[in-house]
């Protein structure tokens, strides 16, 4: 296969248990890379914990475990999620597997000895959350973290200084021949302005202040800067600068691979900055994209465990389904934007989409076929008038409009083209009016061509939601008769044969808006303590 696409989320910092924020990024990179999958693509998907680090000794002392034992904890309520949430990804790095260490220290080394770092002090203000130095006016007076808002340590030390000159030109280069690198295109701007203009210091990549970390092989005293360690993970899990590196061959290096890393906007500055050099300083090639997604909010702003506003997955997953939950995630917040939870638009999603435009639709079109041609959908009659016609136009145009998108990463326009035939679908049935066709013997042909076009419609739609509804897809098939070697891309080009529909059960149940909106206002107010270790 030529065609080969490699998609990341950021590795996690395993310091807490994970909310629906970090479920948002791994289910729209699962959505991504199973959509390209499904259009032909060879997909690899990487994710992983960035388990390294000055906040993680803290939290683990604190909770009077070593921070292996508490990362390992953690690590498992990752794993349990992604299984939940049905994030089907292809390896899953943590920063404190051997093949990890290992490839940052040759790197580090191969950087000494390239002189791309060098030894030095530095003097200036800590985040231990964000694990970021800042300069005195990124303080301010009052010396907190112009991220997270912080108080910042002050710290000197001796540390490895990374020398960014040399490769700033390149970058500037990369960013000017490639529009899309980084996307959407607003943050380059923003990468630009506050950073790369007024002047880019050198980066401190390491330190000694603390131990956890990968411990820089010519002078141990010095662990390796928790940024530069996670960013090789992209690499290291592929077995860059280890024994087997057929991955890495055919997923980095090759040029017909597709690279992406998925980001939140708050990590934009080292994907799209530092990341770039330190692959330049080992002479590799630059990921395609990195595409900046926005944050999922909450009414009183950014969903953060310090501001008890989180949204466990697990209730959701539990009383909704999954499908449901990845459903609201890649359709209700535009994928580059930020998006907001809210038990009504929640409840209104599912409703308004799942349940009455997929749902009904497949009922109505599966009770039909059952009364006027005994369950056997009908076959091979073309487009009878002008709807028929325009149905068949909107289904070649959801799928063009689909690949388009997907290409381009426009997730949420490609699912809601969709939902758009779906409608058309639904507005179809109202002007045809099929129990009007039933009565009349003459209409038998235009009855059989119009339940065909729905079928037709709801087989696209069934194959080009298959990357969200992991399960439902598979019984909106089902009970369409629809069998496994039918549910693929390259059939939605095939005239259909008859096939015997199977009634089942409401493909979606209609919420009650109140009782769920309370449901979800308390689930929410009193979240289920998940205390990470
Ligand atoms: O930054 N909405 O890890 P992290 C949407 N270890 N996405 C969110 C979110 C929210 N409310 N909260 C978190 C780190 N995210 C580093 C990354 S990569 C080499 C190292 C997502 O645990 C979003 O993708 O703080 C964000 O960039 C990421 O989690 C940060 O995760």
């Amino acid at each position: 296969m030529d065609k080969k696409f490699y998609i990341t989320t950021p590795i996690y910092y395993p310091s807490a248990a994970p909310h629906l924020g970090h479920a948002y990024c791994s289910v729209l990179a699962d959505i991504i890379r199973r959509s390209k999958a499904l259009l032909g693509y060879d997909t690899y998907f990487l994710t992983g914990l960035d388990e390294h680090g000055e906040k993680i000794e803290k939290n683990a002392a604190a909770k009077g475990v070593s921070p292996q034992q508490f990362v390992d904890h953690v690590a498992d309520t990752f794993l349990s999620l992604w299984k939940l949430l049905g994030v089907s990804y292809d390896d899953f790095i943590r920063t404190t597997q051997k093949r990890h260490v290992e490839t940052v220290q040759k790197v580090f080394h191969r950087f000494l000895e390239q002189k791309d770092v060098y030894l030095s002090h530095y003097k200036g203000w800590y985040c231990v959350h964000e694990e970021t130095f800042w300069t005195d006016t990124q303080v301010g007076k009052e010396h907190l973290c112009p991220e997270c808002g912080r108080p910042v340590e002050e710290k000197e030390e001796e540390t490895y200084f990374f020398s960014c000159q040399k490769h700033l030109e390149k970058l500037l280069q990369y960013f000017d021949e490639n529009s899309n690198f980084i996307t959407p295109s607003g943050r380059k701007v923003e990468m630009l302005n506050n950073f790369i203009k007024p002047g880019l210091n050198d980066l401190c990549v390491t330190r000694t202040s603390f131990d956890w970390g990968v411990h820089v092989p010519d002078n141990p005293k010095h662990v390796v800067y928790v940024w530069l360690d996670a960013l090789l993970n992209y690499i290291s899990a592929l077995g860059y600068l280890q024994e087997d590196d057929s991955k890495f061959e055919k997923y980095w290096q090759d040029p017909n691979t597709e690279i992406v890393h998925l980001v939140g906007a708050d990590i934009t500055r080292f994907h799209t900055i530092y990341w770039p050099m330190f692959l330049d300083a080992l002479n590799l090639r630059l990921p395609n994209r990195i595409f900046v997604h926005g944050l999922m909010m909450m009414k009183d702003g950014k969903m953060s465990k310090s501001k008890g506003n989180v949204v466990y997955v697990e209730p959701l997953v539990e009383r909704y389904g999954v499908d449901a939950v990845r459903y609201y995630l890649a359709s209700e917040i535009i994928f580059g934007q930020d998006g907001q939870f809210t038990p009504e638009l929640f409840v209104d999603r599912v409703n308004a989409d799942l349940a009455n435009n997929l749902g009904n639709l497949l009922s109505r079109t599966v009770s039909m076929i059952g009364k006027y041609f005994d369950g056997v959908t009908p076959s091979g009659f073309k487009d009878k008038g002008e709807e028929d016609a325009a149905l068949s136009n909107k289904i070649h145009e959801t799928i063009q409009i689909y690949v388009a998108s997907i290409n381009d990463l426009k997730v949420t326009e490609a699912y809601h083209s969709v939902m758009d035939l779906l409608s058309m679908g639904n507005k179809y049935i109202e002007v045809k009016a099929p129990w009007a066709l039933a009565k009349d013997e003459s209409k038998k042909e235009e009855l059989a061509a119009c339940m065909e076009h729905l079928v037709k419609v709801l087989h696209t739609a069934a194959t080009l939601l298959r990357p969200i509804l992991i399960t439902k897809s598979d019984l909106l098939e089902d009970q369409l008769g629809i069998p496994s070697s039918y549910r693929n891309f390259s059939s939605l080009d095939q005239d259909l044969p008859s096939f015997k529909v199977h009634k089942g059960e409401p493909l979606f149940l209609r919420l009650d808006a109140q009782k769920e909106n309370e449901w979800l206002k308390e689930m929410m107010a009193t979240p289920k303590e998940k205390a990470a270790a």
